[in-house]
């Protein structure tokens, strides 16, 4: 076998993919990845981007495919390489992200012998992987070829269609790795299908609700109107925000939307349900008996704890992708056809005049929340929660936010305003790890069409500072708003705090880093801001430069638990 047959099957492997819809590649170096790096990077359909460490890479690729919705291709070394790949794999997983996994590796007669850099890939990220294959290194024959496009198809369309998630193959790669000939344009057996077609077409089903699905919801709705929509997470249809906002509006029953699907806008929604819900009075008062779920469960605790606790409410959850969003078994039925098809046909046969009442009174009490968020806000000095209603009340419609998790994603759930022209809202939620989480945004910037900002924790900046190499190794343009409080605030919530330095040293793990200093390093800008002005000041000054800036903005964490008990206080109280 030359490599002359290995590269002519990787290039209609990679053409193949390109005739799929494939825009996207993520390389890291290695040897024994040669010709899978080579036949991507010269395929002229595929932007091939470059990541030295592949956590990063996996990651990035997270970020490109969630922006862009389309599968996106990742190709590593043999060995650790490899295995560097695990935690995104694992969130795309979870979060349901289409990619296509391609790592080298040694064939079977050079495993398990000591051989360099080989190590038990098989079935490497486990379930996290929706399909896995193995694939060989085989002479260029036209069956060979025409298995090798058929397998670019199924690889992309299974990644891609149903519950999208991980495919992962694994080539098994002979030396020579580099050809010592050109390789010929002609490819034995003809090439791909005639006008650009690829091999195996999957054209994508949406499913369509039956006319009881129809009949069933719409009487649940007339003989329950203490209705209630949930929207979480929810990044395939970027309809779907409006669909169901239009639907809550239609139906007037209260949209308890968190900012991951796009559904905080309308008349109907209720931003600050998390602080509503933290109050037992209010909570008792506003118990539903029709509840409507879509997307994954929201972060907030209180709504999920209230969601669980319900007895007599009917809990009806729409998951097309399979994925189970009911951890406390509260679900009676699963719809599994279109949420925005499904609705939309449903609010054509509500009652014209329903009772407006019940919906009145959560926006009366969204309202006072409001008011009494502000308030308290109002006078103190820059704080989490105000950073968080600041970016809600001030970037614009084309932004897309990337939230990292810990208390950035729950400030923003619980301090983001209602608004139609909200920016869009992305976050690592399927696993909720920290990790990633710059890379992750570096690829959105990669694929969204305007600015991208990125709201993260010192933790979480510090676990994928390396991330930050794609601000001049790619040229790509972030603003990194850096919430500084010396470690992991969100612990400072939790009874662990009292352990005294135990607490300290273990959980909330204080580093003193200055990331000044790690954005010199990287060549991105760097600024401090220590209240509002400075702030917005700050902002303007990074949204318009040429380059990646970290805008960091320090905050003391036990202040921050008594600022957040402080605000569910004073919403209480104006509700109560
Ligand atoms: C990979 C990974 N490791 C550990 C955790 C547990 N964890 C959750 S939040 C957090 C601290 C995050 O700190 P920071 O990013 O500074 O945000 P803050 O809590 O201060 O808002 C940690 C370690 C996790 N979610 N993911
Ligand atoms: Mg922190």
């Amino acid at each position: 076998m030359s490599a002359t047959d290995s590269y002519l099957g990787l290039r209609a492997f990679a053409d193949e993919l390109a005739r799929c819809g494939l825009r996207e590649a993520c390389t890291s170096p290695g040897s024994r990845s040669t010709p899978l790096v080579l036949s991507l990077a010269r395929e002229p359909r595929i932007r091939a981007t470059s990541h030295l460490d592949e956590r990063c890479g996996a990651f990035f690729a997270l970020g490109l495919a969630k922006t862009s919705g389309r599968p996106v291709a990742l190709a590593c070394t043999s060995g650790t390489a490899a295995a560097n790949y695990a935690p995104a794999v694992i969130e795309a997983h979870e979060a349901r992200v289409p990619l296509l996994v391609l790592t080298a590796d040694r064939p079977p007669e050079l495993r398990d012998l000591g051989a360099g850099q080989t190590v038990d890939q098989v079935k490497l990220y486990g379930s996290a992987a929706k399909w896995y294959l193995e694939v060989d290194d085989r002479p260029a024959a036209p069956e060979r070829l025409r298995w090798l496009r058929q397998l670019a198809c199924r690889a992309f369309w299974t990644a891609l269609e149903g519950r999208p998630g991980p495919v992962h193959l694994n080539f098994a790669l002979r030396e020579p790795l580099v050809l010592d000939e050109p390789l010929p344009a002609e490819e034995p057996g003809g090439g791909g299908r005639e006008g650009g077609r690829p091999w195996l077409a999957r054209p994508a089903v949406r499913t369509e609700p039956g006319p009881r699905t129809i009949d069933a919801l719409a009487a649940d709705l007339a003989a329950r109107p203490r209705a209630v929509l949930i929207a979480g997470r929810a990044e395939r249809d970027p309809m779907l925000g409006a669909g169901l906002a239009e639907f809550a509006e239609r139906a007037a029953i209260p949209l308890l939307a968190e900012p991951l699907s796009g559904a905080r806008r309308g008349p109907a929604a209720i931003a600050h349900y998390d602080a509503l819900l933290r109050d037992d009075g209010f909570a008792g008062a506003h118990v539903p008996d029709l509840v409507l779920r879509v997307g994954d469960l929201p972060t907030s605790k209180p709504l999920r704890q209230w969601l669980h606790g319900m007895r007599s409410a009917v809990q009806v959850a729409f998951d097309p992708e399979n994925a189970w969003q009911d951890p406390a078994g509260a679900v009676a039925t699963i719809v599994g056809a279109d949420p925005r098809a499904t609705l939309t046909t449903v609010s054509g046969r509500l009652e014209p005049r329903r009772d407006r009442g019940w919906l009145d009174a959560w926006r009366r009490a969204d309202h006072a929340a409001a008011g009494a968020i502000a308030a308290t806000l109002e006078p103190a000095p820059l704080s989490e929660p105000k950073l968080a209603a600041e970016l809600g009340a001030r970037l614009a419609a084309a932004t897309t936010l990337v939230v990292a998790s810990s208390m950035p994603i729950r400030d923003v759930e619980t301090f983001f305003p209602v608004r139609d022209d909200a920016p869009r809202v992305l976050s690592n939620r399927g696993a909720n790890g920290i990790d990633g989480t710059v890379s992750t945004a570096f690829g959105t910037a990669a694929a969204a069409h305007g600015p991208v900002v990125l709201l993260i924790g010192d933790v979480a900046l510090a676990h994928d500072v390396g991330g930050l190499l794609a601000a001049t190794r790619l040229g790509l343009r972030l603003t990194i708003v850096l919430i500084d409080n010396d470690g992991g605030g969100i612990f400072n919530f939790l009874p662990v705090s009292r352990e005294g330095a135990d607490f300290e040293r273990h959980v909330a793990t204080p580093h003193g880093l200055d990331f000044a200093h790690a954005a010199a390093l990287y060549g991105c800008g760097y600024e401090r801001a220590a209240d509002v002005d400075g702030l917005r000041a700050a902002l303007d000054r990074a949204e318009a430069a040429e380059r990646t800036t970290i805008v960091a903005v320090r905050t003391d964490r036990e202040a921050n638990v008594a600022l957040h008990r402080e605000l569910w206080q004073a919403v209480a109280a104006a509700v109560g």
